[in-house]
């Protein structure tokens, strides 16, 4: 049959069930916005107001459904402000199909007007890229662009249409095959529990010689990964934990692949991870990680485990299940982890009363946190060589939350099926070591790029996923000023999302983290210029409520618990518009230490001793580090 090709690109979308796309119009993408609206009953099409929120939305979307994200943008600079959002994608093993145009094929390469080299700019950063010139192919390409992103280790694909293959003259042969007669690779989710599973197989002699390790170790752990999730192993991965009496730490993709009271959860793991994790990993003689990627962060820049401990990684990625040396088990997590239980027939952990001591510590510590204020005697959790600017911070605003109070407080008073998201700043570090999730994928945090804007995007997407449960974002200030254009989108489209705003009026981690190496504060805190040329006046004053309100969103200005907890009440009732909690929290009330260490590099040379000093931490440790 010979159809447009516009309507081609839009029926091998449907051929993947796609209903959703998000995306910016432009000119060269006019075509198949023209096309789309004749679908515009199949297929929704969100518009947001930034590119960027545009790629981050389709990849919350993607993370919460375990489908298929798409996004459309046009040429130049629509496309290029799509390159965050792909490699956001693609460190985080998003599945994300992006479809932009480009010039004329007369033009292509000519300066034309709005030109990039879109494809040439994102190989790097996906998983494949497609350049079409020929209408014929456009089946052929959509359908493995689909099958790439959702296969092995998920990730973001890249098709680029030079115009003349959108003119509404082309025309092309072509037939509606449906997924699972195409690639059998439509969907992540389905794939992992079709009978057509394309995933590898355990290598059974890779699953004996890790029984035998096993047998050996004294004190094994499992690190529960976001490949856990992504091949929908939640079931598996509890089963082989609670059979063998092997604890398991989170990374921040796996947490809440178990709920967090499981008796053998230990929860984070890493440089944001909580003690009982640290503690265990620090001992561990055998460690199993179960779709995880071994970041720096995982691993506390591989100075947490022990120099003699041996590492077993069940990955699909080859390239992720060599990490650290480890024996690959290059396969699929629902596939490998029965296989391997089976092979270790009543085995069980020889642990006896530590997991429970690990666990009654942070719980310990988890109430202190929960319970920090301001008042007499108040120690800033970063107790650095700029703690006083938490006392600074209150005087100039008269704000007085910690942020760890008011991170337990948002835990307690949501709803446990309800879904939170975050980025970057201090945040993800305190919800990885603090958030206590009591249903399973309610976390879902962006951590692998950590890219400071995703929080607003990301929350539209995932509320497009989960429908009437509550997304809450947590969201620094930094990241809130950086991208907060898809509240528009989100009240546009009737979509309620909650967005938690922790306004410290810093770049607190940063902050942190040039004080740390004995530097003095410059750009990390927003405060008022002073006379002396420097940033050394008042904390400023800004209302975000006012922001949000604005634009048509409902906000809430929060000074105390009790009226958090109230507007966390009182919004719950509110539908279909898009609500900000504006929360001043103080600098250094984030959470940090609890044996990690992070290789972010300190200078060796240098007048300050301060720097020497960090320099010196720095050597000890690395002393320490396992070297691959
Ligand atoms: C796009 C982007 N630019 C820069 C950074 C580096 N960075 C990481 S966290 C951070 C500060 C975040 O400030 P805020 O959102 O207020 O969070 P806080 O640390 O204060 O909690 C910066 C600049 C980043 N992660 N992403
Ligand atoms: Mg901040």
């Amino acid at each position: 049959m010979k159809i447009r090709a516009t309507a081609a690109i839009m029926e091998c979308l449907l051929e993947q069930e796609v209903d959703t796309v998000f995306g910016y119009p432009g000119g060269t993408i006019l075509n198949l916005y023209d096309e789309l609206y004749n679908y515009k009953d199949k297929i929704h099409h969100v518009l947001t107001a930034h590119e960027q929120g545009a790629s981050h939305a389709a990849d919350g979307y993607a993370r919460s459904t375990g489908k298929v994200g798409v996004c459309f943008a046009t040429s130049g600079p629509g496309a290029t402000n799509l390159v965050t959002g792909i490699a956001t994608a693609y460190m985080d093993s998003s599945p994300i199909v992006f479809i932009t145009c480009n010039v004329t094929e007369q033009t292509l390469g000519k300066d034309a007007f709005q030109e990039v080299d879109i494809t040439g700019i994102a190989m790097p950063i996906t998983k494949a890229t497609y350049l079409v010139r020929d209408p014929q192919t456009i089946p052929d390409v959509m359908r493995q662009a689909f099958a790439v992103a959702a296969s092995g280790r998920p990730g973001p694909v890249l098709i680029d249409f030079v115009k003349n293959v959108t003119f509404p003259s082309v025309e092309i042969d072509y037939e509606f095959v449906p997924w699972t007669e195409n690639r059998k690779c439509g969907s992540l989710r389905s794939l992992s529990t079709s009978h057509d599973l394309k995933a590898p197989e355990p290598n059974i002699g890779d699953i004996n010689t890790l029984v035998d390790m096993i047998a050996q170790s004294e004190k094994p752990m499992l690190i529960c990964g976001g490949g856990v999730r992504y091949s929908e192993a939640h079931e598996e991965f509890r089963k082989f934990a609670e059979t063998t009496g092997i604890p398991f730490a989170e990374t921040q993709a796996g947490k809440s692949a178990v709920v967090w009271d499981h008796p053998l959860n230990l929860g984070g793991v890493g440089v944001t991870g909580c003690s009982a994790a640290n503690e265990i990993a620090r001992e561990a003689d055998v460690v199993i990680g179960v779709g995880t990627r071994y970041t720096d962060f995982t691993t506390a820049s591989k100075w947490l485990f022990r120099e003699d401990a041996k590492f077993v990684n069940i990955n699909v990625s080859e390239f992720q299940a060599l990490k650290l040396d480890a024996l690959p088990v290059a396969a699929d997590a629902k596939r490998a982890l029965p296989a391997l239980l089976a092979a270790l027939e009543g085995y069980k952990a020889p642990y006896t009363t530590e997991i429970a001591a690990a666990r009654d510590g942070w719980q310990k510590e988890l109430d202190r946190l929960d319970a920090a204020a301001f008042g007499e005697g108040y120690v800033p959790e970063i107790n650095d060589a700029n703690a006083q600017s938490a006392f600074r911070f209150a005087q100039d605003l008269g704000a007085e939350l910690t942020q760890t109070a008011v991170l337990g407080c948002i835990n307690h008073c949501i709803e446990a099926e309800d879904v939170v998201i975050g980025a970057a700043g201090s945040l993800p570090g305190d919800m990885q070591r603090m958030w206590r999730p009591r249903a399973v994928d309610t976390y879902n945090m962006e951590y692998g790029y950590s890219c400071m804007g995703y929080e607003v995007s990301g929350a539209l997407g995932v509320k497009y996923a989960i429908g009437d449960r509550d997304v809450y974002a947590m969201c620094g200030d930094g990241s809130f000023i950086m991208l907060h254009a898809e509240l528009l989108t989100a009240l546009q489209e009737h979509k309620k999302i909650n967005i938690c705003l922790f306004n410290n009026a810093s770049y607190g981690c940063i902050n942190n983290l040039q004080v740390g190496h004995g530097n003095d504060t410059l750009c990390t805190e927003l405060r008022w210029r002073g006379e002396d040329g420097k940033f050394s006046g008042a904390f400023m004053p800004v209302d975000f409520a006012k922001i949000a309100e604005g634009y048509g969103c409902r906000a809430y200005t929060i000074h105390s618990l009790s009226e958090l907890k109230d507007a966390i009440a009182d919004a719950k009732k509110i539908d279909g518009v898009p609500v900000l909690f504006d929360i001043r929290v103080l600098p250094k009330s984030m959470t940090d230490g609890y044996g990690a260490w992070w290789r972010v590099g300190d200078t060796a040379v240098s007048e300050n001793p301060r720097n020497l000093e960090a320099y010196q931490d720095h050597l000890a440790h690395e002393k320490t580090a396992r070297k691959y």
